[in-house]
């Protein structure tokens, strides 16, 4: 097996990654009682104290952190050390409501650099490689946290940014980029416009490590095709410390959870009750390594299922599935639940690009929901009966997958505004 960043980590056996979270555990509680009194009191409330988690067994006790915590606590009371101690912020690309400020240490930041330097090996990654990171910069963890991995794994690092197309293509083909790391939608664009320019011969891409945002099996394979490179997918969330939490291998059928620093479980999201492994639920994290915002049972929304069978791989952690979508990114439309990621994969399956949006609105106190799609340059037609055509063969798809009638738009190649950084999908009006 090639050899990788932190071999011993990624390999560990079963019992020796089950000791370190069993230890780590007690001395994360310990520190988040000591030093955290919001979650002191919330332990307080359920009877707690530390004694009474002895290890990864005793979880299930302690109370979960949700994201209304996070606003309530802003913008200090989840510090675990004191201010003094914590080298940088990061925050989330969350339109409403208050932003979630998340606290690093330096030790935090390592040990997130680390994470995100796993993930760029495990796509091949290595001291050769030109790792174009085209993750947004600033207070976004995408750029922040690529950006240290791809130095850790000694890359001839190029902090882009994302957007600027021009120039990402001028120094992905004078500099020879071999890796490129960005949103999946900005990966699809970036392709577009590789296509267009007729750049294709002198890009020197073999990997890309895309995340942020959901994306299906079919973008995976188109951004393969186009680009002529392997798609990794790549997990996090600022409040856990950024991307890495999870990350694909070679396999690409799943993301490895950096256990030695996380437990994930799932729950059913409606009781809380914790589900057996390989059930589809809602996805928590406990940090067990973090300094400075050390978040228990942290409820993240994001729907997925855990696997625990042997990767061809090697890495012996567990993994993830792509999130199926957000718990609070489910829309309910005349009282049916509606995911966009079926929307998505519909229109992928019919053939058409990813740039859709949805649009949700109330008329006459009854929902409405309208799907605005692109049609692709080969399938683009100005014909009224074609096009009618062809809408309402998707709003027959769509109704085979939702359950319920979706107005078709189709609109010209290129009327959707592309995304540089997290696509806006959805456009809900009952909320304007
Ligand atoms: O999106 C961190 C990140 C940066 C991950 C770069 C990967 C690459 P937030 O802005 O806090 O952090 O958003 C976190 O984005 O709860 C998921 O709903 C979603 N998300 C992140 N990665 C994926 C993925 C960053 N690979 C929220 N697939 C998470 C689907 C993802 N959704």
């Amino acid at each position: 097996m090639k050899k990788y960043y932190q071999v011993e980590i990624e390999t560990a056996s079963r019992a020796q990654i089950d000791a370190w979270q069993n230890e780590r555990l007690v001395k994360q509680v310990q520190h988040v009682w000591d030093n955290v009194p919001y979650y002191r009191k919330k332990m307080e409330e359920k009877g707690l104290t530390p004694a009474d988690i002895q290890g990864v067994a005793d979880l299930h006790k302690l109370p979960f952190l949700t994201k209304d915590d996070l606003r309530e606590a802003y913008p200090y009371g989840l510090l675990g050390k004191p201010l003094n101690d914590c080298v940088r912020i990061q925050s989330t690309s969350g339109t409403t409501g208050k932003r979630v400020v998340a606290f690093y240490t330096q030790h935090d930041i390592d040990l997130w650099e680390d994470c995100c330097a796993r993930a760029i090996v495990a796509v091949g990654g290595g001291e050769e490689d030109v790792c174009q990171v085209a993750y947004g910069y600033g207070l976004f963890t995408g750029g922040a946290g690529l950006h240290g991995g791809a130095h850790k794994v000694g890359c001839l690092t190029l902090p882009m940014s994302s957007g600027n197309t021009d120039r990402q293509l001028q120094f992905m083909t004078d500099l020879g980029s071999t890796i490129l790391c960005c949103t999946p939608s900005y990966a699809a664009y970036l392709a577009e416009s590789i296509q267009e320019r007729g750049l294709r011969d002198q890009i020197r891409l073999k990997a890309g490590i895309f995340g942020a945002e959901a994306w299906s099996q079919k973008m995976r394979e188109d951004i393969q095709n186009s680009l002529g490179i392997k798609a990794y997918d790549i997990y996090g969330l600022t409040e856990i410390s950024g991307p890495g939490v999870a990350y694909e291998c070679e396999a690409q059928t799943g993301m490895h959870i950096n256990e030695d620093h996380f437990i994930a479980e799932i729950i059913d999201p409606n009781t809380g009750e914790v589900l057996p492994m390989g059930s589809k639920g809602e996805l928590v994290f406990t940090c067990i390594t973090k300094e400075a915002f050390p978040l228990l049972r942290y409820r993240t929304r994001d729907i997925c299922v855990l696997n625990a069978e042997p990767c061809p791989c090697g890495r012996t952690h567990i993994k993830m599935s792509k999130p199926m979508g957000r718990s609070d990114d489910m829309l309910i439309v005349k009282g049916v639940n509606v995911f966009p990621s079926q929307i998505e994969s519909v229109l992928l399956e019919q053939g058409y690009p990813a740039n859709y949006q949805i649009i949700v609105d109330r008329v006459n106190h009854s929902d409405t929901l309208e799907v605005m799609v692109e049609m692709t340059p080969e399938n683009f037609s100005d014909s009224l009966a074609k096009i009618t055509s062809m809408e309402k063969n998707l709003v027959a798809a769509l109704k085979a997958m939702l359950g319920i009638y979706a107005k078709v738009r189709l609109v010209a190649p290129k009327t959707i505004a592309r995304s540089e950084g997290k696509a806006v999908r959805i456009i809900d009006k009952r909320k304007i």
